[in-house]
Parts: structure tokens; C-alpha cells; sequence
């Protein structure tokens, strides 16, 4: 325990590096100095002065800031303030994320479905094989004439969710759109990030073949009579905590809906890119990718208003399916993302003129409900390669960006932590590490678009967040820091019978509304940036999430390419 919040892996060289120290007792004040010592405290080797007070306009506590970005020795630290105590040791040096960046992308690996996971690959965390998912029933909600309810389909591979073992199309979109972002924006640097993963010595990035493990999944939910998307694969109720070979096999594909369709069609779209550049190691992919997402969306343009109500479903069918959702009302940004995508990869206009791709100023931080902004950094990522029609609104695209760049930059320096998170009380939701992760790669976005440093150190200042200079003092990373989550809600972790959770898997973080949702005992504040809890029972702040893994696994490995200084 230390009230010295700092990124509890460390800083690069040149990097602006910054502790907080959380002053709930009052006994530390501006002006008293701070020291940054070798790890046993003995050697002093920087001598600076704390800053502030700021107040934390969430909690009304006050904190003081340590900045000892003119240190740019290498080597591991400690920063010691004289009186209160010393924080966790950390290391200044190059290249210091890029084992988090493998590692959170590893976190994929240990999520597959239908793979025994050997040690050689998965260490002390080995295990069984999980739901092959070969013979995945019609649930009658699904059922078709060439599928009727209770006939059985193969639907094999893909990630498990979260901490449940269940696969959703609509969350699935979001986490493969930023994964296949990440390599289309740094494919060299992508290149070189390996996972030991059984594919890693093929000819393909460690990244692809992880994505691809998810795709072929993701492929075999679309119904080739017709085009359309289940919404997800799913047992009717969330298994007990169990291995994922101790499960139930009662498993099912639930009703078509126009948001899967339409996130599949965007993935798929931009799969048939990105795998148009490996056809000789995987001959046809691409063409098949590209071919499902045009049918997806002429699913969707016959069935814009089928949207995935859950309860409406269990009024009409049986069994009752009680689990994860994703039951978004509004697929106007879905709409947009697939657009995007298909006019990106087919350079067909009909694509691009068929929605409005702009119908207001706002340029919303990506979430599985909310995906526009995907397709504006889609338009801005091949802003070179864009036919007439979408050259006239690239200017459009870059406002966007640099607008919601510019809103999330102002006022950070009055913010008690320094960071762009958490300076509205609405970052802390469900999932609020993914609003950090999210709001790092919007900033990044900006960041090349102008080449202004202060995008790229704010959104260093967001992974500091996700890795401890935050209001309660966690690395939100499983095995990546000092204090990081013990106890994820995370099905695996908690029944594998090895004390430490699997790593690399980004805690969902701290959520406002936490204590309510999943009724856990044990919070002990109500400070919306405070709601935290390191138990397996606190799912609504403690669950692990394929689509907040990938931000994390962008934001990390886009700032190992980007570091130059
Ligand atoms: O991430 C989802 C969050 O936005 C919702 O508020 C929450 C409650 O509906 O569900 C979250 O998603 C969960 C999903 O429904 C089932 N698998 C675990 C997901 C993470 O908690």
C-alpha cells in the first residue's frame, strides 16, 4: 500500500514521468520535496519538489504532483517522499511497454475456445479444451427452413467474452475492428510483437493469427441461406465458476439482429483488407471475408429494424436466455462503421452515399454500443487511397478527430491525476479502463494527424493511468505492475487453482455504479473514481473483457511504435 500512485512499469527516457501522491492525510504539502532513489532507498539520484494542491473534483480529496520528467537516467527507481513513504520500484528505459503489449495480446490466446491450452504456450495457466461448440443448437428464435429450431450447427473457435464463456457477435465487432486497426495502422511494428502462440512460426503476425482464431468463428455465425448474423453463441444462463471442460454443453445461436450484421460487415470488410495481403498463405480468405460482409449488409438493408431484444425474445421462445445482452437500440453508428468499411475496401461509392456518414458534429469515443468513430479513423488511416467522393470529406474526418482530441486534452492540467481519464465522473462506467484505453488511441489518432507531442503525452499519461497513477493505486493489468488484480471475475482464474490470475487480461476497472450492479461485499467508497473491487464476485468492476483487452493491446503497442524519443 502507498499513497505514491505512479505507472507501475515505468516511463520512457524522454517521456514526461509523473507520481501522484494521494494526501488524505493532509501530512505531505506543496513545496516539500521528493527524492527518486535506487530501489533500497539509498542512493539519491533526483531531488524535486511537490506541486499543487489539486483537488480532486470527484472526491474532494487533494493530491500533490511529483514531476521528475528531467530524469532521463535508466535504471530501476523508487520515488520516495521524506515522511510518507516510498511508491512501488519501476524502471525508466526504452521499450518499456512492449512486454505489456505482447502480453495483453497473449491475453487472446489464453481466451480460445475449442484448444486444449498446453504448457508450452500457457505456462502454469495450461488447460483443457473448451466448448468445441461442433454441434450448437437453433434456438427457436433463430429457427429458419433450412434451420429449423432444434437442428444443430457448427460454430467452433473464437474467444471466450470476458470472465463468461459465452461469444457475442456484437462485442466480438468492436474488439477484432480495433485488432485489425492496430496492424493496419503499424503493420512493420506489428511484425515484429510475438506471443508464443502455436502459429507464431508461421509466415503471419502473431496478431493475425490471434484475430484469426476469432474471424473463423465469427464467419460460421452467418447464415449462408440468407446472409444474416446470430447475435451471439450462448448458453441460456452463465455457467457456475468452472473450467471451460467442466461447462455446460448446452449451447445455442439466439435470433439474427441488424447490430451483428452490421458490425460483422465492417470486420469482415476490413478482414478482406487486411488478408488480401496473405493470400498466398491463406488463398481465398480475403474474397470470402469481403463476400460475407456484402451479404451481411444486404441482410441488414432488408431487416433495419430487427434489433436483439432480449426480453421480447424470452416472452415468444424458450428456453430463457439470462445472459450478456449487447442489446444496443440504435444502430445508426453501426450503420456508418460498415459503410465505412465496405466503400474502404471495395472503393464502391454506393457504399458511401447510402448513410449519412455525418449527422452531427460529435465524434463519440468508441464502445461496443457506439462505433462511428471507427469508420473516421478507418477514413483517416487511407486518406490517400479514398475515391473522390470520400477525398471531399476528409477535411470533415480530421475535424472530427482533432475536435474530440481537443476536448479530451482541456483542463488536464487542473486534473488531480494529470490525465485525460477521469476528469468527467462519467469515464468511471462498466468497462471504464477501455474509456482510458479508448480515449489513448483518440489521442494517437491525433497525434498523427498533426505530429503535436502533447496528444502522444496524454495519451502516455492514459496508459500511466491504466497502470497506477489512478484514485485507487492499481495496475488494472493482471500480472503487469506491483498491485494488480488478484482476483478478476474470470471464470478460469478462479477455478484453475493457481493462485495468480491469468495475465495480460485488462480489468474492466473502477465503475460508479458497481456496488448496485452486482451487489458484491466490500466496496468501500462511493467516490465515483473510487468504486474498485479486487473480488471475484465484483463483476461490474472487476471482470476481464475481450473489447477492453484490445484497446489496451492498440494503445500499448501503437505507443512502442510511435516512441522515437
Ligand atoms: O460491457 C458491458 C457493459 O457495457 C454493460 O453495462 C454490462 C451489463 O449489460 O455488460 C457488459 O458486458 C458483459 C456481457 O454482457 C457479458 N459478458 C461479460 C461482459 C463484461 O462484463
Amino acid at each position: 500500500e502507498t499513497s505514491i500512485r505512479l505507472n507501475q512499469l515505468g516511463f520512457y527516457p524522454n517521456a514526461p514521468k509523473i507520481a501522484v501522491v494521494v494526501n488524505e492525510t493532509g501530512s505531505s504539502t506543496a513545496g516539500q520535496s521528493f527524492q527518486l532513489t535506487s530501489p533500497n532507498g539509498k542512493t539519491i539520484l533526483f531531488t524535486g519538489t511537490l506541486s499543487g494542491p489539486r483537488r480532486n473534483a470527484i472526491s474532494g480529496k487533494t493530491t500533490l504532483i511529483a514531476d521528475f520528467s528531467d530524469f532521463k537516467q535508466t535504471g530501476t527507481f523508487v520515488v520516495v517522499v521524506p515522511g510518507l513513504g516510498q511508491s512501488y520500484p519501476f524502471q525508466i528505459r526504452p521499450a518499456v511497454y512492449r512486454d505489456l503489449a505482447a502480453g495483453s495480446l497473449k491475453g487472446f490466446y489464453y481466451q480460445r475456445t475449442a484448444t486444449e491450452l498446453p504448457a508450452r504456450y500457457a505456462g502454469q495457466w495450461a488447460r483443457p479444451a473448451g466448448h468445441p461448440d461442433k454441434q450448437v443448437l437453433i434456438h427457436p428464435s433463430a429457427a429458419s427452413a433450412t434451420r429449423p429450431a432444434g437442428s444443430t450447427i457448427a460454430s467452433p473457435l473464437g474467444w471466450y467474452d470476458a470472465g463468461d464463456y459465452n461469444k457475442y457477435i456484437v462485442n466480438s465487432g468492436i474488439t477484432m475492428g480495433t485488432l485489425l486497426s492496430l496492424y493496419e495502422d503499424f503493420p512493420d511494428y506489428c511484425k515484429t510483437l510475438t506471443t508464443n502462440i502455436p502459429e507464431s512460426n508461421n509466415r503471419l503476425p502473431d496478431l493475425l493469427d490471434e484475430s484469426l482464431w476469432n474471424l473463423r468463428w465469427m464467419l460460421s455465425m452467418q447464415d449462408p441461406a440468407d446472409g444474416g448474423v446470430y447475435h451471439k453463441l450462448t448458453n441460456p444462463k452463465f455457467d457456475g465458476m468452472v473450467m471451460p471442460d467442466k461447462a455446460k454443453p448446452d449451447r445455442y445461436v439466439v435470433q439474427k439482429s441488424v447490430t451483428a450484421a452490421l458490425d460483422f460487415a465492417a470486420v469482415m470488410a476490413q478482414a478482406g483488407r487486411v488478408f488480401r495481403g496473405y493470400n498466398r498463405e491463406l488463398p481465398g480468405l480475403a474474397d470470402t471475408c469481403v463476400k460475407a460482409a456484402e451479404r451481411a449488409w444486404r441482410w441488414a438493408k432488408q431487416n433495419p429494424t430487427t434489433l436483439y431484444n432480449q426480453d421480447a425474445m424470452n416472452r415468444q421462445f424458450d428456453p430463457d436466455v439470462s445472459t450478456g445482452t449487447y442489446g444496443d437500440r440504435d444502430a445508426s453508428d453501426e450503420w456508418i462503421w460498415a459503410a465505412a468499411e465496405l466503400y474502404l475496401t471495395t472503393n464502391d461509392d454506393t457504399y458511401y452515399t447510402a448513410v449519412n456518414l455525418f449527422p452531427d458534429a460529435k465524434t463519440p469515443l468508441p464502445s461496443w454500443p457506439q462505433v462511428r468513430t471507427l469508420a473516421y479513423y478507418s477514413m483517416a488511416r487511407f486518406a490517400d487511397k479514398l475515391t473522390s467522393r470520400g477525398q471531399k470529406d476528409l477535411l470533415t474526418v480530421k475535424k472530427h478527430l482533432l475536435a474530440q482530441a481537443d476536448s479530451l486534452l482541456a483542463g488536464i492540467e487542473q486534473q488531480a491525476f494529470g490525465t485525460v481519464m477521469g476528469k468527467s465522473a462519467k469515464d468511471f462506467i462498466w468497462g471504464s479502463s477501455a474509456v482510458a484505453a479508448n480515449q489513448g488511441i483518440a489521442l494517437l489518432h491525433a497525434y498523427r494527424l498533426t505530429n503535436n507531442r502533447r496528444y502522444f503525452d496524454a495519451a502516455l499519461g492514459n496508459l500511466d493511468y491504466l497502470l497506477g497513477r489512478n484514485a485507487v493505486g492499481y495496475s488494472f493489468v493482471t500480472g503487469f505492475g506491483s498491485k494488480t488484480p488478484l482476483h478478476p471475475h474470470h471464470r478460469p482464474s478462479v477455478a484453475d487453482g493457481i493462485e495468480a490470475p491469468v495475465p495480460g487480461l485488462l480489468s474492466g476497472g473502477t465503475n460508479a455504479n458497481a456496488s448496485r450492479q452486482d451487489k458484491c461485499a466490500g466496496y468501500t467508497s462511493t467516490a465515483a473514481d473510487e468504486v474498485f473491487l479486487d473480488a471475484d464476485c465484483s463483476y461490474a468492476s472487476n471482470e476481464i473483457a475481450i473489447n477492453w483487452n484490445a484497446p489496451l493491446v492498440y494503445l500499448a503497442t501503437a505507443l512502442e511504435a510511435l516512441q522515437t524519443r
